[in-house]
This record gives structure tokens, sequence and C-alpha cells, in this order.
């Protein structure tokens, strides 16, 4: 029987007959040949090659064929011959293993199933791909040649903010398994024995056995386990620190890590030193590593991990010239959070000499913690080959199950770029983690997508589908026109299922981890999605010219604009980007622009004064510091604040941080933290009343700068006036008012 399809991109790579249905294996391998047969699974299997074979292949197998009746005579019995490069039972096959690590053979035909990995974990992965093709009992006959472009595919736990639980990491390993992801990093930046102050000491005996647990799940479903230290900010480039810091990694040896990291990103000071850590890191893997042979080989990620920053010195270079070959170097591509370029991944090879092991910022949002980042991956190159990177992770939200959708995508990319889709491989990951809800996750991943605007300067895509629609919509609106009936229709249809997505999302019972992540933000969007319904009934009200209607439609969009504030201020308060936001790109600019031009013109005809402000927005922020653009002003009871930086901020000559007040203010002082820096290189100046700018004088008190105030005051302003290019990092901006 003839029934299975693969949609298939990047066609050339497949041969054999395609027809209906379809076939799914993810990551999708190199080449597939499907034939018209098909076997049925009646009873357990018989293998051949136990001895040999991979042992969590073997347990893959079992796990795959438990339920099934034993065999008994008469009944049709199929069989696995099993084993890796040089085992017994698939020596006849050697030449069809293809001579790639992690890369398998697998032919299913006459009642058969061969899987001959070219190594441990290939034979591993065999067995995944197996397990994808079985449906409804039954195995169609293929035959699959497959291996990765990426040799190292998977996450690297290297984002600030909370870490992940044991828990979620140990289900994250078995997701890794299913999906041929081979490498975990443990790199939590806030972990305080991954870096400063407590990198120096072992681990305390609880936390070292819940990460020996957490190795062992690691290695059950073929995941090294890596983990990384992080000494810069504070390393003293002595002998003391040095041995300090191979105890450590002894400690975790000795727990059963077998690949470690030593990662110098985001420090200042003696520790960006590149020679000095190419000595220590050479040091390292001459002594420890090429001592323990059952070692993976040690990896970094340097200072300097941008091709941007890249290009202004010799840093990248320096590494390429001096670290031993095998020493592996991570890059985020040409920007911190960007999509990965061919021209970016060719001039970094240039310097480091060997090729990259890429740290992909996506979809972490420890620059936009009020966001989620639930979108399709898209925009990086598809012609990389295993001769351009080594390695390709996905850096993902603190959000461990939510950051699935996107490192499943990744995944699936690593494994083999060329044939690629973004969009389909979104769907099939959503479909994955939520089958019987899919559609309701899509409809919120759909408008919760992009990080909005900010120093990162990277969007992306978010409720495009809808744009065009809310676009025109808006635009009518604004001219004082009747938008059509097809786009009322449309914007309707969807805030509908904004609203009925929300309550089933909420009300799902298949993945309880994710609703418990993402809940809030689906109540901010259900919110959003009966705002968006209210304001669109007020402008059929408006051109019914049912005056009452309107009034009823406006207070209760009043009254959901209030709840939505009070989400945003009660929940998720990390000190860096508060709040909850949802639908940034589209629907609520959409839904501001219409409140205000409907009322706008209600006010116009009917002689009111209806408030036209639709989202809360007090403060104003103004700078010229390109990173800072976009940042939010956060108003906690008394405090008006920029929200600390994680990032270096480079701080250019006369360059200026302002905040422009809603209203006048009574402020008492402003506080400043931008770390070792001193008062007589800055200009704190606040905005008068009488509209003109007043320079008030800065001191140094317990490692920050302050400054009296003690007047009403319209904006305050802080200036780099020391004639020169600074770097600092900004901590803490916080004016101090009366209310
Ligand atoms: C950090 C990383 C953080 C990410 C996104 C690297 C190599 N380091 O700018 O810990 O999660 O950006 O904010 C980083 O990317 N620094």
């Amino acid at each position: 029987m003839k029934y299975f399809n693969y949609l298939l991109f990047g066609a050339m790579l497949f041969s054999g007959s395609i027809t209906a249905g379809e076939i799914s294996v993810y990551p999708q391998p190199r080449s597939m040949q499907i034939s018209q047969g098909t076997v049925s699974i009646t009873s357990q299997p018989r293998i051949i090659g136990q001895e040999e074979a991979s042992p969590i292949a073997l347990a893959s197998i079992e796990a795959l064929f438990k339920d099934k009746p034993e065999a008994t005579a008469g009944t049709s019995r199929f069989s696995i011959i099993i084993g890796e490069r040089g085992d017994k039972s698939v020596k006849k096959y050697t030449r069809n293993i293809p001579q790639k690590a992690d890369g398998y053979y697998l032919k299913i035909s006459d009642n058969t199933v061969i899987i001959a990995g070219n190594d441990e974990r290939g034979t591993y992965y065999g067995v995944k791909t197996l397990g994808q093709l079985i449906e409804n009992g039954q195995l169609p006959e293929v035959e699959i040649t497959d291996y990765p472009v990426a040799a190292y595919r998977g996450v690297v736990e290297g984002f600030y903010g909370t870490p992940w639980s044991m828990k979620a990491r140990a289900e994250q390993m078995s997701f890794y398994g299913d999906y041929k992801m081979n490498t975990y990093i443990y790199a939590p930046k806030d972990d305080p024995y991954h870096r400063s102050p407590n990198w120096r000491d072992p681990y305390p005996a609880e936390k070292a056995a819940e990460l020996k647990a957490l190795v062992e799940t690691a290695n059950a479903n073929g995941v090294d386990f890596v983990w990384a230290i992080h000494p810069g900010q504070d390393i003293r480039w002595n002998d003391e620190d040095r041995d300090f810091l191979i105890h450590k990694f002894e400690q975790l040896y000795d727990l059963g890590v077998r690949s470690f990291a030593v990662f110098f990103d985001d420090i200042t000071g003696e520790g960006t030193d590149p020679v000095r850590q190419a000595n220590l890191l050479n040091y390292i893997d001459d002594n420890f590593n090429k001592s323990k042979p059952d070692l993976k080989p040690l990896l970094m990620c340097p200072t300097v991990y941008t091709g941007s920053w890249g290009k202004q010195n010799d840093y990248l270079k320096t590494m390429g010239d001096m670290l031993n070959p095998d020493i592996n170097i991570m890059y985020t591509g040409e920007e911190v959070i960007v999509s990965i370029t061919r021209e970016s991944v060719d001039w970094v090879n240039s310097q480091i000499k060997r090729p990259v092991y890429i740290w992909w910022n996506f979809p972490v949002t420890d620059y936009v913690r009020n966001r989620l980042l639930m979108g399709p991956v898209y925009g990086n190159d598809t012609t990389f080959t295993s001769a351009d990177i080594t390695g390709f992770l996905s850096n993902p939200m603190e959000h461990a199950e939510a950051s699935k959708i996107a490192i499943y995508s990744i995944a699936d990319y690593s494994w083999n770029p060329a044939t690629f889709n973004g969009e389909k491989s979104w769907k099939d990951a959503i479909a994955m983690l939520m089958p019987k809800d899919a559609d309701a996750l899509e409809c919120f991943a759909r408008h919760n997508s992009d990080p909005g605007d900010g120093w990162f300067n990277w969007r992306r895509e978010e409720s495009k589908e809808i744009a065009p629609y809310a676009a025109r919509f808006a635009e009518a609106v604004k001219k004082g026109e009747k938008p059509s009936d097809e786009d009322y229709a449309r914007m309707k249809c969807e805030f509908e299922k904004i609203v009925s997505s929300s309550d089933r999302l909420l009300a799902n019972d298949e993945n309880e981890a994710l609703v418990k992540e993402i809940g809030t933000w689906v109540r901010q969007f259900k919110l959003q999605g009966e705002t968006g319904r209210e304001v669109l009934a007020m402008v059929k009200a408006y051109n019914k010219a049912d005056s009452a209607m309107f009034m009823a439609k406006y207070k209760h969009v009043r009254a959901l604009q209030q709840q939505s504030f009070v989400l945003d201020q009660t929940n998720n308060q990390n000190e860096y980007h508060p709040g909850i936001l949802v639908g940034t790109r589209v629907l609520q600019p959409f839904i501001n622009e219409v409140f205000s031009g409907i009322t706008k013109s209600y006010n116009a005809k009917y002689g009111t004064t209806l408030e036209i402000m639709s989202e809360y927005s007090p403060h104003k922020f103004d700078t010229t510091i390109e990173q800072l653009k976009g940042a939010p002003v956060r108003v906690k009871g008394e405090n008006i604040q920029i929200p600390p930086q994680l990032e270096v901020i480079r701080w250019g000559a006369g360059c200026y941080v302002q905040i422009d007040l809603a209203e006048p203010l009574e402020a008492v002082n402003v506080q400043i933290n931008l770390e070792k820096t001193t008062p007589e290189i800055w200009k704190f100046e606040v905005l008068a009343e009488n509209g003109e700018w007043m320079s008030l004088p800065l001191t140094t008190e317990n490692g920050e700068m302050t400054a009296k105030i003690d007047r009403e005051i319209k904006g305050a302003r802080l200036t780099n006036i020391s004639g020169r290019d600074l770097e600092v990092f900004l901590r803490k901006w916080n004016l101090v008012v009366k209310k």
C-alpha cells in the first residue's frame, strides 16, 4: 500500500516514490527513500545484536515496543538487526553506514528493520527515527541515511535570570534525546557556583548530588552534559586561581561530567586579556583534558563573541593563533542577538582558524523579561556544512517548556539546514507540545514573538497574517472613515479567537508545565482580546450613531485597560523588565490607535472630552545611547527607574539618558550606579518648572553617585562630559519622588 508522502523542501536530497499522507521525521533526515510496503507491528520484535549494540539504543527499543505482546508460534514476527560500525550484527551493512559522527543507516523492509550506527549515538538516533516512523502500529518501508551538519546540537543554559529547575532540566534531556540533540551546557548566569563569587568553591553536597543525577539523566538520553565555569570577572592570573579552577573541574569530573567549558563573556577588567585566557585554556587542555581520555574537547566562550566587536580588535585572531586546535570557540554571530549569516561565519572562521561553535541567542528573553518569544525560527543561513560550523546551540528562555518550540526547530535546523522549513517546523513543534490544543497555542505563539524595539535591534515577525487588515482598519478610523466590512470581520474573528484560545490554554491539561510558565501572559492575552473586541464594538456603535452603546463599550474598554495595567504591575516583577507584555507588534498598537481615533471622532461629533490615551504610559525615556534606545521607564512606588542593564554600555562622549516626566513632580534625589566611575566626568541636570535645565552636583556615597534635588521638576538627565567614549555597567538609575 502506498500511503506516505514526505513533505519536502530541497527535494533533490530525497528520492523514491512519494504518495499521499505524510511522514514527518524530526530533525529531517539527509536522505530518505520511501517504498510501497509497510511492516505491521503486532508483537515484540526479535532483536539481533543485543550483545554489542548501544545500551541506550536497546533501552529505547524496549520502551518503543513494551506494550506489544510476546510473539507466539504462528504470528508473524518482525526482526530488528541493530549495532554500530564494527559490530558483528551489522557487518553486512558497513558500506551503507555514513562515516559521520552521530550518523546511522536505517532500513525497513520485508519484516526486518536494520539500524546501523556509525557510533553508539548514531544507533540510538536510528532508534529515535524508527519511533517517529511508527503510525497506527505500522512502519513504512524506508531506507534512510542520516547524519548531522553541526557536530554539537542542543542548548546552552546561559541566560541571566531564574535558572531552570532540576526537574525541568531532566525533562529537557529526554526531549533532546528524542530530537537528536547531543549537548546541554550548564551555564546559568545566576548560579553563583558557575560564576563569581563562588566559582572557586566546590558545590555543596546537596547541589552536587542533584548535578550528579542530572548528568546520569543526560547520559541515559545520549546527551553530553557540559559543565561551564565563568571565572573572568574576578580571576587573578596566578597559579592559585588556575588550580582552583582545575579543582572545581575535578569535582565535576567525579560527579560524572565528561565535557567542560570556560566562559569569558560579559566581563570587564583584567580577566579580558586574550593572551592570558588562551594560556589558561591551553593549560587546562594539556593537563586536565589530555590526562583524561574520556573527556570531550574543551569549549570556550570568548569575551569578544560577536563579529561587530571582533572587527575592532585582534582578540579573536589571538585566540585563533594561540588556542590548541582542538579547543572549540563560541560566537553569537555578527551581534549579540542576530540571525547567523554566511558572511559572519566565514569571517569568524578566518579569525579563529577552526569551524565556529554557534551560541545562538534565541529564544532567550533575559533582555526583555516581560515578553515571551514563541515564534518561528527563521533568518539563519541554510548553506552551512560541517566545515563551517561545529556546533549550533540555543540559549533559551528561563521558561524551559515554552522554549521547546524554538529548541525543536533549532534541532531541526542544525541537523539539516538545507531542508529546514521554519514555519512547518514551528507548527509541528506546537503540535508536539500540546496535541489537542495546538491551534490555541499557535494563536498565542503567533502573537507573541517579537522582542520589540531596543539596543538589540533585532525584530521578529509577529501577527503577520492579520497585520494588513489591522493597518487598513486603523488607517480608516484615523481618517474618520468607516473600515471595510471585510477588515472588520477579520479583526473581530481574530479577537474572538484570542479570547477563546486563551481560555482553552488556561484549561489545558496536556502540558501543565507549559500552562504554568505562560499562564500570566495568557491572562494578559485574554484581556487584550477582550479589549480588542470591545474597541471594535466602539467603532461599530459610532458608525451606527448609537451613543449609548458607544459609551457602554468605552467604559468597558477603560476597565479592561485598568485590569491589564494591574496585571502588568503585579506579576513577573523582576528588577530588569518587570511586567507582562503581549501582542506588542500589531495587536496593542492597533487597539491603541483605534481606541484613540474613534474616541477623538466621538469627542468631535458629540462635544465630549473623553480621555483618548489608551496605553498607560506615565513618563518618557529619551537617550542618545544606541544600546539603551527603547528602554522602559519603570514606576515603582516613589521610584522612577531606568532598569539595570546586563550588558556593558558603550556610553559615547556627550551622550545622555533623560526622563521626561508626565507631570511636574517633587523630586527628592537621584541615585546612580555605573560601577567604577567618578562624578567629575558626568553632568546631572533637572528640568525646572520654567523649562530650563539646571545642573546639580553629584557626590559619591557607598559606591553610588547621588544628587540632592528637593524641588519640583519636569525631567532629569545624565550626560557623559568626560570628552571620551566610556564603557560602563548601568546598575541603577533611580529618581526618588514624593508621592
Ligand atoms: C550573554 C548571555 C545572555 C545573552 C542575551 C552571550 C555569549 N552572553 O550579552 O548570557 O543570555 O547575551 O541577553 C549575553 O551571549 N550577553
